[in-house]
C-alpha cells in the first residue's frame, strides 16, 4: 500500500520559469541569468522587476502554516545549526552534520512571508546523498512551525529571526572590559519576554575589579525623566535590582571557573541562547563549560574595552551535560522588534501591579494625569532606571 498522505490545502505558488527569455537587454537582467536562486532574494531588495519574471504558478499542498506537506516516508528530520549564506548546516536525529539548501518552491513560501530558514528551524530534508567533495548534502522540504523566535529589527527595519524553539535566553554582560550595560540588558528582557523565552542574567568577568554603570551615558531625557538617575551605579546594585524583579542572576568567571555549576544547572535540558555585547565572554563560558567546544576568543580591545566581535555566525551546540546551546555574535544595538507601545508596559513586569491604577486605560505612562507607574517612580517603588529605560524604548517606537 502506497503510503498514506496527510491532507493538505492547496495554493498557487509563484513560479519562475527556469529557461526565461531574456526581456531587456540590460546589465540589470544579465547579471542575474545565471543564477536564478539569487533573484529569488532580489526580489527582497529590488523594486524593478521585469513583467511576467514570476508569471508561471504552480499548485503545492500545504499545511496550515503554509509549508509544504511532510513526506516521512522519504525525508529525515533535523535541526538548522549554522546558516551560511543560502545552504544551512543540519544535525540529523543521530547527530551527523548535513548541508542542505532550501527546496525553492518553500523559500519563495518563506520569502512571500518575509522569513528564512534560521538557527534552531527544525526541518526535514530529501536528496540525501553525497556531495562529490564527499559532503553529505541534502534539500530542505519543510520548516517545522517554531514554538518560540528570538528577534531583533534589522537595518532594513525588518525582522531578523536570530533563533528560533530556544526556550530561554541568557543576557551575559560583563561587570567590566566592557562595562555594564544595564539598558541593553532591558532590552534583552523586553526581547525574551516577546519571544517566550526565559531570561537569566549572567554578570562575567567577576574576577576582575567591577566597574561603575555610567547610567548618563545610556540615559536619554525624554517625558517624566527629569528625576532619573544620573551618575554611576555600582554592577552589585544592578544585581540587586534584577534578582528583586525575580530574573534569576548568576555570577561567573569563564578564566577563574567561577559559578560554573551554577550556569550548567540552568543549562541543563534546556536550548538557552547566550546573548550580550562583544567581548563579554559568552564563547569563553561556554569553552569553560566544555573545552572540546573549542570555539574562538579573542581579547577585547585595550583602547576602548570593547569587544572584537570574534563570533560573526549563531551556532546551536549540544552540551554534555545535556541541553543545547546557541553562541552568537555580539551586537552594540538591540532594536526591538515588533512589540506595540501597549505591550511595551507588559515587558517589564515591576509595572504589572500599577498598570490597572493608572487614570486613563490607554496610558502610555509618560506624562498622564493621574498615572500610577510614574508616581510609583517618584515614591521609589519603580526603579527610575527602569523607567527610563522603558521611556527610551517606548520614544524610539514613535520614531520608527
Ligand atoms: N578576566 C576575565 N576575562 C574573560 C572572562 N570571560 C571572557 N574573558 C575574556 O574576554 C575576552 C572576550 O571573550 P569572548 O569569549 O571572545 O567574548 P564574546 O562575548 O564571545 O565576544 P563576541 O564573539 O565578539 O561576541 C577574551 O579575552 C576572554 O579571555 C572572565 O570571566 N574573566
Ligand atoms: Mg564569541
Ligand atoms: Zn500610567
Amino acid at each position: 500500500m502506497p503510503p498514506k498522505r496527510r491532507k493538505g490545502r492547496k495554493v498557487r505558488v509563484d513560479f519562475r520559469q527556469n529557461r526565461q527569455q531574456r526581456r531587456r537587454g540590460d546589465d540589470w537582467t544579465r547579471r542575474y541569468h545565471e543564477d536564478q536562486d539569487k533573484l529569488v532574494d532580489e526580489r527582497l531588495t529590488e523594486s524593478v522587476r521585469a513583467k511576467g519574471e514570476l508569471s508561471r504558478r504552480r499548485t503545492v499542498i500545504v499545511t496550515d502554516d503554509d509549508a509544504p506537506l511532510v513526506e516521512e516516508t522519504l525525508w529525515s528530520s533535523g535541526v538548522v545549526t549554522a546558516v551560511h549564506g543560502l545552504v544551512c548546516r543540519v544535525s540529523d536525529a543521530g547527530g551527523q552534520p548535513w548541508d542542505c539548501t532550501v527546496r525553492r518552491v518553500l523559500r519563495t513560501l518563506l520569502i512571500e512571508q518575509r522569513s528564512s530558514v534560521t538557527v534552531g528551524d527544525r526541518i526535514w530534508f530529501s536528496n540525501h546523498s553525497k556531495s562529490h567533495d564527499g559532503e553529505a548534502v541534502g534539500v530542505i522540504e519543510r520548516v517545522a512551525a517554531r514554538t518560540t523566535t528570538l528577534s531583533r529589527r534589522d537595518r532594513r527595519k525588518r525582522e531578523h529571526t536570530i533563533v528560533a524553539n530556544a526556550d530561554q535566553l541568557l543576557i551575559v554582560a560583563s561587570i567590566a572590559r566592557p562595562a555594564l550595560k544595564p539598558h541593553l540588558v532591558d532590552r534583552y528582557l523586553v526581547a525574551a519576554a516577546k519571544g517566550d523565552l526565559r531570561p537569566v542574567i549572567c554578570f562575567n568577568k567577576c574576577d576582575l575589579a567591577p566597574e561603575a554603570v555610567d547610567l548618563e551615558e545610556e540615559a536619554e531625557p525624554g517625558p517624566g525623566s527629569g528625576d532619573a538617575p544620573r551618575g554611576a551605579l555600582s554592577t552589585d546594585d544592578l544585581f540587586e535590582e534584577f534578582s528583586a524583579l525575580g530574573y534569576t542572576c548568576l555570577q561567573t568567571s569563564a578564566t577563574e571557573r567561577i559559578g560554573l555549576d551554577a550556569l550548567r544547572r540552568e543549562l541543563a535540558g534546556h536550548m538557552t541562547v547566550f546573548s550580550g555585547q562583544s567581548g563579554v565572554g559568552k564563547s569563553s563560558l561556554l569553552n569553560a563549560l566544555q573545552p572540546d567546544l573549542n570555539l574562538t576568543v579573542k581579547a577585547v580591545s585595550r583602547d576602548t574595552e570593547k569587544g572584537r566581535h570574534v563570533t560573526s555566525q549563531a551556532r546551536l551546540l549540544r552540551l554534555d551535560c545535556g541541553g543545547y546551546v546557541v553562541d552568537t555574535p555580539g551586537i552594540r544595538q538591540f532594536d526591538i522588534w515588533n512589540v506595540e507601545p501597549g505591550e511595551l508596559e507588559a515587558c517589564f513586569v515591576e509595572f504589572t501591579p500599577y498598570i490597572q491604577k493608572c487614570h486613563f486605560r490607554d496610558c502610555h505612562h509618560t506624562d498622564e494625569q493621574g498615572c500610577a507607574i510614574v508616581a510609583a517612580v517618584e515614591s521609589g517603588k519603580i526603579s527610575a532606571r527602569r523607567y527610563l529605560s522603558y521611556l527610551k524604548i517606548l520614544a524610539e517606537m514613535a520614531r520608527t
